[in-house]
């Protein structure tokens, strides 16, 4: 009856809610109490469920053979992400051949524990076997279509979601080159969608990539990508956003990310959360990705449309990161022991859920973090400069960093007057044209010292409103003008 009083609050959610509790009476009522490494009374999958979201993890074949990591992620996460068990080097190693053995193996235990499962994934130039890239372009395209047909048959009716193509763009927002690009062009995301829809009409259909959590370069392209399929009506449910972050830099423009995907009428998923640190893990850096977690998830829940959130493993032991970034670590909410770290208080309280604090966590900002605050702030000074004629401006915008500290990473958000649309700009990334817009740091300016400043600037058209931009926030937190 909670279950359904709260999912009550969220009008476009309670229907899901609705229907995953009556799914999964039994889950909620194996669920409620006390979880292996959780919370009294709580856990994710059974607030994420109230609110008519989930709570998911990604398990690997070996995991499995852990009573420990297996005890935690049946309570306590409703959405498996097979970590390496469903890529292409694994289930189809040479030409049709196919293996789906380990992937069947996380598809057993999903159902075993009521668990909802992401595909992941059919299209990818990572771990792609070498026989794929040794092809002639010729016999790209077929290989490609088997693969995704062969492979989405065989889980029809299992996985809940596909990530039909994984990781497909540069860092500048250009198509990464790679064995499916040189056949067939971008057109082979389009022809990769229709095939999983023709082999499974109830999955639905991601696009799933790193580095566009933010506005930029890189989610702007997957943003028009999206968008041009759409009017192509090609079949697209999704995009995920991996999240991989590292502490105290999640972007302050997540949720104005995650509002314009929705607006074109796709979900949006967190598919890989983590958030890593130098180790070993400060107590300092501990608090802040206790904040930086209770941030992502509010992000989530606060959109309609943003269906859920999942963590790249469960616990730190499990996690890639240091294997990955040298001397970093400490990414998930479990720590080395599976212990709930100050990151999982935070996301029972964002869920919520009433956690009993740790002593690192009780006087953060993380219990009340809404989306609206950010990880990491500034004090800041904004003056802006504008030369106008008749139907179009310039305008520059020097930012003051009026704080103790030096910013690494920035995005100034700022109100466009009526009228103005942006048509190029210098020293930053500007995103969208119009309206509520964000300016980002490209890479050479990235720091703003103490006392220090910086200064971008764009060119914009207007229809008789040539005002300076105004509403100036700086990482989530408001600038003084000057
Ligand atoms: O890299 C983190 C993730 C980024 N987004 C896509 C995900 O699919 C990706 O997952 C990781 C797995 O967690 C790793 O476990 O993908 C890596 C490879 O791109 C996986 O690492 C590989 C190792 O590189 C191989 O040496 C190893 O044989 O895992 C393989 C299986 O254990």
């Amino acid at each position: 009856m909670a279950v359904q009083l709260r999912a009550a609050h969220r009008p476009g959610r309670a229907l899901a809610a609705l229907a995953l509790a009556a799914a999964g009476g039994l889950l909620a009522a194996a669920t409620v109490g006390s979880g292996p490494a959780g919370a009294a009374g709580t856990t994710l999958r059974d607030l994420a469920e109230a609110k008519g979201s989930y709570f998911g993890t990604a398990l690997t074949q070996s995991n499995l053979n852990s009573s420990t990591i297996t005890a935690i992620a049946g309570t306590q996460f409703d959405v498996v992400t097979p970590g390496n068990e469903m890529k292409w080097d694994t289930t189809e190693p040479s030409a049709g051949n196919f293996n789906f053995g380990p992937g069947d193996q996380i598809v057993s235990f999903a159902k075993a524990h009521s668990m909802r499962v992401r595909g992941h994934t059919l299209v990818w130039h990572s771990q792609l076997p070498n026989w794929v890239s040794s092809l002639p372009t010729s016999q790209v395209k077929a290989a490609m279509e088997n693969h995704i047909t062969t492979e989405a048959t065989h889980y029809k009716g299992q996985v809940y979601s596909w990530d039909v193509v994984n990781e497909p763009f540069n860092e500048d927002g250009t198509l990464r080159t790679d064995a499916f690009t040189n056949a067939m062009g971008s057109g082979y995301i389009a022809d990769a969608l229709r095939t999983a829809r023709a082999a499974d009409p109830n999955a639905k259909l991601y696009l799933n990539d790193y580095n566009i959590e933010g506005l930029g370069a890189k989610s702007d392209a997957m943003y028009q990508l999206v968008s041009s399929l759409k009017q192509q009506g090609v079949p697209i449910d999704g995009v995920g956003f991996e999240s991989h972050f590292i502490v105290g830099q999640v972007p302050s423009s997540l949720k104005a990310n995650i509002q314009r995907f929705t607006a074109l009428g796709v979900n949006v998923a967190i598919t890989e959360l983590d958030d890593r640190m130098p180790v070993p893990a400060s107590a300092a850096n501990l608090a802040q990705q206790a904040t930086d977690y209770a941030y992502v998830v509010n992000s989530c829940l606060a959109v309609t449309g943003c269906v859920g959130v999942s963590q790249w493993g469960v616990g730190d032991p499990d996690s890639w990161i240091p294997d990955f970034f040298s001397g970093y670590g400490a990414a998930t909410m479990y720590d080395d022991n599976y212990q709930p770290k100050a990151a999982y208080n935070a996301v029972v309280t964002a869920l919520g859920g009433s956690s009993s604090p740790s002593p690192s966590v009780s006087a953060s900002p993380s219990s009340s973090a809404s989306p609206s605050v950010p990880p990491t702030g500034a004090a800041c000074k904004v003056s802006t400069q504008v030369s106008a004629w008749n139907t179009g401006l310039t305008e520059n915008v020097t930012i003051t960093n009026t704080g103790g500290s030096a910013v690494n990473g920035w995005t100034l958000a700022f109100a466009l007057p009526g009228g103005q649309s942006v048509t190029n700009a210098w020293n930053a990334t500007v995103s969208p044209a119009t309206g509520q817009v964000g300016a980002s740091n490209l890479s050479y300016n990235a720091a703003i010292p103490a006392g220090g400043s910086t200064t971008f600037g764009f060119q914009a058209n207007h229809t008789g409103n040539a005002a300076a931009a105004s509403g100036f926030t700086l990482n989530g937190v408001a600038c003084a003008a000057g």
